[in-house]
This record gives structure tokens, sequence and C-alpha cells, in this order.
């Protein structure tokens, strides 16, 4: 038997998940084990109908030699729907020897049929077209029930935004379903476990029904309705009782719709609500809603519904406020210490019909007065009327929140305001890195880092979340995705999304700039609609998650053979809107679009995604394709050399963005890359050591130096505290990351109301730096089945740890110089996986292990010397170097 528990088991991601309609999901799990350098040779995996596996097994994968223990898929008979499947797992190490079976885990089907709906769309008998006046539909049904239950499903799902009641109480904690999604394509529903909320005798459904993205105001023209303007709602409910058999109950036109305390709740403006017109007992059983309109049957314009795949939306953590403040203007306003995305709950005591407002902004003015030029249309306004019988809590429904402050009105003098909660609202994605350093603004940028992600993956991967827009801006989404993802698990939340791009391009491949596709925002800019390739193959190299890369290969390729279509040389790409390299720096007076230009930008993504998409080819067995890419990619590089490179080897145009751009994509001939470096270097010296990127320069910026040896001047850009840089929003107090490098300036002014967000991840790219560089923990295969460790221990930090859950695992490192010249690095390595360890000493001799030396360590496959490191191939384990330097 050998010495390793079998743990962590996965269905797709996730932990036991309830309601998908994956026909064959994929398995994984982790080995944990003391044991230094451990590799699995085989494993088995059996699935039953029961967890005791006393059942006849469904299926067994019987002995299966081979070193996977990510994402195999399940290959059993076809499963069936609204059914739980158990499955464990065993496994053998390389000497033969078996493991325990794991503990089981278990997933639950939704519909696997389409057909399988049985429930009518439903909605109220009259649509109000006045949205700023729209209240809410509550809309409510009774079941009976002869007998106990065993188990209660409800599928529910709508056009607009839902929250479901049981019997009074909300079906669980997931906020603003059914998300957001390419509507007319796809549509999710989700899954709710109701059994213990559901009795014999009458239960009752309840269902409020609100604009939400579908047919709210949505995106800066002040348009709503862009995916309809009738909202509607589907409800399935599955109830298995006590002798077995099943009742199946679905939405009708025997529901009944009323409206409520609700007067207004829209995404982008906030919710109106009036507590004196809450309707007691309306989502319990023996209500009597005879005065109640019958809800309407119609056809609903959606082409497929799918199960819910990405994590919901939930209320994360809360904030209390830091300070309660008295503005110059005599304005009280909630300071809650971090830009946050989310909602407000607030109790108060206070007589009948009292309003209560809440405004909400991010940031104050120089003058500290409440500020919310920055939100334009958006007016993110929560009015509350009290019921007046003691005490009454309140939080909005359908709506959230982009603020750091938040302006009160009309709570009576003695409440405290204190008491008031900010609610942070997120996707539910599982954190999955840490860094920190011995610079504490440093660790402030990795705060606002992660906070950026927060409040802008919510359902969709935003811009920001504050203003009229709020939107899967794909440039934004693209640049950031790899430190996202050390960051977070963003697999399912990606793979969601991804699909909605997929969805929402057209025939000819181009790509919207906003996915799920806003009309208005227009399409096909590159390094915009390069996400369609950058985003699928970034996820298949931290996840080795080879399904997202067969999911998407028909759209990625379709934007490649969108860009070749355009212009007429079919290896530039020279025609077209671009949004270049967005804020750049070096950009003209009075303009968002930094100084390299637009058709060398484009040109050089156009060889990128058409690279990957190569790549791609080859890994999903493509290979006439992998063939045809990789021979249009050289042409690209070929033809961009002569367009965009002088004939002894300068890039033409002398920006850091450029320079960028050519060597992170290899561009230039290998022969000239080292000089390149070096003019970006001196380019960056030469402005004080500055960037001057934007948008598409910045994200590589940093990484692009390390490769070529100026780590040290990455560390100095990185640690730069005047404008622009990094540090400079962290000094003037940011908590999240700026959409301008001077968001607010110097003097206190703001850069300008028109397009001005304090919550945008963009620029947080560099957080991928941290880990790779900073930390050193790379990949060298998919998903880190084989990790490089090479920690770059500048000169500026005394210590940086970080550490990383993969699918194997976690990866970790941690390194601190000692006082005596030594420096410890402790390591950790999954089991299953291998590292290169790469670390700065002279000799094999400098290096020790524990108290041992390096020839003695276990778990040493193999050392090297190369130049002034050595390079140690290690086994999995956790190892606790130190660095004599001797
Ligand atoms: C802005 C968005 C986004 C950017 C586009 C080009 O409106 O906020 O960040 O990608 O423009």
């Amino acid at each position: 038997m050998t010495n390793c528990t079998i743990t962590n088991l996965r269905i797709n991601y996730r932990n036991n998940p309830v309601g998908t309609d994956d026909a064959k999901p994929r398995i994984s799990w982790q080995i944990d084990t003391e044991a230094r350098g451990f590799v699995q040779s085989a494993y088995q995996i059996q699935v039953a109908d029961r967890s005791d596996f006393e059942s006849e097994i469904i299926w067994d994968s019987k002995k299966t030699d081979s070193d996977k223990n990510v994402h195999i898929e399940y290959a059993g008979p076809v499963l069936k729907s609204h059914t739980r499947y158990y499955f464990r797992v065993r496994i053998w190490d390389s000497k033969g020897d078996q493991s325990e079976w794991s503990e089981p885990g278990h997933w639950e089907t939704a519909f696997m049929f389409a057909d399988e709906w049985q429930a009518y769309w439903i909605t109220a008998p009259v649509q109000n077209d006045d949205l700023e006046n729209e209240a809410c539909d509550y809309i409510r049904s009774e079941v009976s029930l002869s007998q106990d239950i065993v188990s209660a499903k409800v599928y529910a799902t709508s056009l607009g935004m839902y929250r479901l009641y049981i019997n009074g109480i909300p079906a669980d904690d997931t906020l603003f379903n059914p998300g957001y999604t390419s509507y007319k394509n796809r549509l999710q529903y989700q899954t709710y476990d109701v059994t213990s909320l559901m009795n014999s005798g009458s239960n009752a459904i309840g269902c409020i029904l609100g604009n939400g993205w579908y047919k709210g105001y949505l995106a800066w023209e002040g348009e709503n309705s862009h995916y309809g303007n009738t909202r509607a709602l589907m409800i399935q409910m599955h109830v298995t009782l006590a002798d077995g058999s099943e009742q199946v109950f679905i939405s009708n036109d025997r529901w009944k719709v009323s409206t409520g305390p609700i007067l207004m709740s829209e995404i982008y403006h906030g919710e109106t609500y009036d507590a004196r017109l809450e309707v007691e007992g309306w989502s319990s059983p023996d209500f009597d809603d005879q005065h109640w309109e019958s809800a309407v049957v119609i056809k609903a314009p959606v082409s497929a519904l799918v199960a819910q795949e990405n994590e919901p939306a939930r209320i994360i953590e809360t904030l209390k406020p830091v300070a309660v403040i008295t503005t110059p203007n005599g304005d009280t306003v909630l300071d809650m210490g971090q830009n946050m995305v989310g909602f407000v709950e607030f109790t108060v005591c206070a007589e009948v019909g009292t309003s209560i407002t809440l405004q909400h902004a991010e940031v104050l003015d120089r003058d500290g007065n409440f500020y919310t030029g920055n939100l334009r249309s958006a007016k993110q306004t929560v009015t509350y009327i009290c019921k007046g019988n003691g005490k009454e809590t309140f939080h909005p429904n359908l709506s959230f929140q982009g603020f750091r402050y938040v302006k009160v009105t009309g709570v009576p003098e003695d409440q405290l305001l204190e008491q008031f909660l900010g609610c942070v609202i997120h996707s539910d994605l599982e954190k999955t890195g840490s860094f920190r350093c011995s610079d504490e603004l440093v660790n402030q940028l990795q705060h606002n880092i992660l906070w950026g992600q927060k409040g802008n993956f919510l359902d969709v991967p935003t811009d920001c979340p504050q203003r009229d827009e709020r939107l899967g801006w794909t440039g934004d989404a693209q640049v950031f995705i790899r430190t996202a993802a050390f960051n977070m698990n963003v697999v399912p939340f990606f793979e969601k999304w991804l699909k909605d791009l997929a969805a929402d391009q057209e025939e000819d491949g181009r790509v919207p700039h906003v996915i799920p596709d806003v009309p208005v925002a227009g399409y096909g800019s590159s390094a915009w609609g390069d996400a369609a390739v950058i985003c699928p193959w970034t996820l298949y190299q931290c996840y080795a998650d080879t399904r997202v890369l067969e999911t998407q290969y028909p759209s990625m390729r379709a934007w490649v053979e969108y860009i070749r279509a355009q212009g007429e040389n079919e290896y530039l790409w020279n025609t077209g809107f671009h949004f270049g390299d967005w804020l750049g720096l070096d950009a003209k007076e009075n303009s968002y679009i930094g100084a390299t230009p637009k058709d060398l930008i484009a040109t050089a993504f156009y060889a990128y995604s058409t690279e990957l998409l190569a790549k791609t080819a080859a890994v999903i067995g493509k290979e006439a394709d992998a063939d045809k890419y990789t021979f249009l990619h050289k042409n690209i590089v070929d033809a961009f050399r002569q367009e965009f490179v002088t004939p002894n080897g300068r890039v033409a145009s002398p920006t850091q963005t450029a320079y960028v751009l050519t060597l992170m994509f290899d561009l230039m001939e290998e022969q000239d890359r080292l000089r390149t470096a070096k003019m970006l270097a001196e380019h960056i010296e030469e402005n004080g050591v500055h960037l001057t990127t934007g948008f598409v320069g910045t994200p590589y910026l940093c990484l692009v130096l390390s490769r070529f040896g100026y780590t040290d001047l990455a560390y100095q850009l990185v640690l730069q505290k005047e404008y622009p840089s990094w540090l400079y929003s962290v000094i003037q107090g940011a908590t999240t990351i700026w959409e301008h490098w001077d968001g607010i300036k110097q003097d206190g002014t703001f850069w300008s109301d028109d397009m001005n967000s304090y919550n945008h991840y963009a620029y947080g790219a560099v957080g991928d730096w941290f880990y790779r560089v900073v930390s050193g923990i790379d990949l060298i295969e998919p998903g880190y089945k084989k990790i490089r460790i090479q920690p770059h221990m500048g000169d500026q930090f005394s210590w940086a740890e970080a550490s990383f859950e993969s699918v194997y695992g976690t990866i970790s490192t941690a390194w601190n110089k000692q006082d005596d010249g030594t420096v410890k690095l402790d390591v950790v390595i999954p089991a299953n996986t291998s590292a290169e360890v790469i670390l700065p000493a002279s000799s094999m001799d400098s290096i020790l292990e524990g108290e041992k030396s390096l020839s003695q360590t276990s778990g040493l496959l193999k050392v090297e010397q190369s130049g002034s490191e050595q390079l140690l191939l290690l086994g999995s384990g956790n190892y606790s170097f130190t660095l004599t330097n001797k």
C-alpha cells in the first residue's frame, strides 16, 4: 500500500457540483503525501449511484496506466438527468503500490436533454416601458405534496434578473441569476436544492423578477432593452416523495403576478424600495393571491438553455465603514475604507414614510466633497422608504454598486451609521494565489490588483463596476487573464464567457469589443478581439485544460481568418478600427490612443494569435491546421519585419510598447533581440525610469525586461513612486487599480469626468510578474505539470513569498535574505509534478537542503551548472534550501 491520500476530488474544477449538463464531466484529484518525488503510475475511477459503491458500478475505468490525475473524462454510459452520481479514485505509485480508495465525491445532473423542459415561459400581462419607474414583478405559485419528501430541486431561469424564494425564504444565497450571457444564443438556468425548505402539505414558490442585464440600461448611450423588453420566468420543480414517486411542477398561466415594494431596480441606477408596499407572506403558502393577475405564457427568444457553469455571485465578505465623514459641503458620507463592489445593508428605526437615500461614489474630490462625476449617467442610488414599525433592515435586491464612499440622507440622527455594512459581491471563485514581500507599498499594490479582480469578476469580466459601462471588454480581459489565473481559479468563469464570445462572433469571425455583445460597442479591434485566442490558450497553459481549446477552436480560427480577410495584404493588418495602445502615455494631446502605430500593434497581435492557433491545432490533433497556421505565422512575421523593422534590425517606431510587443511575440530576428531589449531599457531610463505604455504594452513590460536580463530595471519600474507608475496610485491612497495612471493628478484634480474609473484591472496585469519573476513560479508544461522555479531576489526586497493552488496542488516559494548573507528558500512542489529549480549559486556546495548537502537531498533527480546558476531537477515535496554564497 502506498503512503498517500487521494483528496480534493473535483468535477470540472468544482467539489460536488449540483446541476451540471456536461455529458462528459472531467474528473480530477490531488495526491496528498509526505513522500518526495511522488509520481502516479496508474489510476482507477469508479462511478456508482450510491456512495457506498455497493450497488452496480456504472463506470469503471479499470486500472489505467497513466500519470494523469486531472481532467479525465467520464467515459461510461449516457448520464441520466436529475441524478446524483458518486465517484471514487485510487492510484498506484511508481513502484506499483496501490493507494486506498478516496472518499467518494459526487455530482448531480440537471437537464441532460433540452427537450426535457416542460415548463412554460411566463410573464406579467402588461409590460411597463418606462424603466425609470418600472417596478419588479412578484410571481408566485403553490404546490401541494401529499407525503414527506426525499428531495426537491428547482430549475429556474429568466429573461431579466430573478431571485427565488421557497416558503418565504430565499432558495439560496446566490445573486443576480441567471447571470449575463449572449442571451439569444445561450441562457443559463440554475439548479436549487430546496429539499430542506419544503414540507409535506402546501408549499409556495415565489420569484422577484427585475430588468437585470437583459432589459435594463446598458452601455453609455442611455439605452435599455438591448436583448428584449419582455421580462419572463421559467421554473420547473422536481420532487421525489417518500414512496419513491416523482412529481414535477412547472411555471404556467396558473401562476400569479403582481408588483411589490421594489419600484425600480437597475444595475446602473440602483434600487427604489417602498417598504410600505411589502406584501406580507407573498412567497409563503396559503397566501390569498386572488387579486393578483394571472401570468401570461409567451415564447421566449432563446435558442439554448444551458446549466450554469461558472460560480454564482454571492456576498463573499462584509466590510464595516472605517469612518463617518461630514464633508465641507455638509454631506454625511460613510467611508468603507476600500473601493468595493456590492451593496450596503443597513438597519434603521424611523417613522413610516421616512425616505433614506444612499448614493455611491468611488472617491472624494480635492476638497473632500462627495464626487459622482466619473459615474457618468449611472445613478448608483438606493432609496428606501420606511414602513415604520421598529427595526428595518434592507439591501438592494437586483442591483449592485461600485463605491468606497456612501452619501447617506434621511437617516435619523440618533442612528449609528457605523452599523451600515458593505456587502462585497463577486463570482464565488476559489482563491488560489497569494503574494507578499518585504515592501508594504507593493503589498498594497497586490491588494489593489486582487480587489480589482473581485470587483470586476461579477459573472463576466468587466472593465469597471461603477459607471455606465460594466461590460465584458475583451481587451481588458485578455491582458489580465494570466494574473487573474494566479489569484483565483478562473476556468469555469472564463469558459462560460468564451462560449458567449463564440456565440456573439459574427459569421465572418469578427469579435465584438464587449462580450456579451452590446451592439453600440462595436467590434473587430486588434488586442481586443485577440481575447478569442489568448484567453483559451492561457487557460490551457495554466490548467492543462484541452477541453477549452477544443470548444473554442472554431472561434479562435474564425478570429484569425477574419484578420486574414482584412485589407489587401493577407499578412499585415493595416485596416479598420483599433483602440491601439489604449491610454498610452505617449498619446497626442487629447487623444486616448498611444503613439505606437495601430497597424504595428494589429500585425503583432495577428502574428501572436496565429502562432497560438497553430499550437492549439497541434495540441488538439489538427495536424493540417497546425501546419497551415505555422506557415501563416511565418509569413506574418516576415511581413512584420519588412514593414516595421528597419533593414538593420531596429524597430522603426521606437516606442516602449512597440519594443515590448516585438520582443514578447518574438517578432525580431534572433540576433536583433538583445539590442532591442537594450533600446527598451534605455527608453525607460531616459524617461527617468518611467513607463509610457498603455493597455497593450503595460501587461508585458516587466516580463519582457526580465526575460532579457533587465530584472533590476523591472524592479525599479515597479517600485517607482513618482507618476506615472503603479505605486503612484498606491501612494495617492488607491485601494483598487485605476483606469488612468493619473486618475487623480498630483494637484488632487481628476483626469476627466469622461472616462475615469478607479476600479479597472487592466494595469493590474503586472501581478503576473510578481508570481512568475519575483517569486519565480512559472510553468514549463501546461497546468504546471512541470514547473519552473526561478525566484529573482532583487536587491530591493529582503523577502518575498507566493503560493499558488495549481490543479495538482500547492506550489509555493518563500525566500528570505538573512543577516549573515545567506538566503533561505522554501519550495513546495505538488505530488505528481516535477520542477526545474534555478538557483543563483556558483557551485553545488553553496546550497544546503535542510541541514544536508545537495548531494544527499532526496527528491533531487538531477543537478547541472549553468554559468553562475545551479539547475536542479526536483521531484515533488517540501524543500528548504539555504544558499550560502560560498
Ligand atoms: C473603455 C473601457 C475599457 C476599454 C475600452 C477601449 O470604455 O472602459 O477599459 O477596453 O474603453
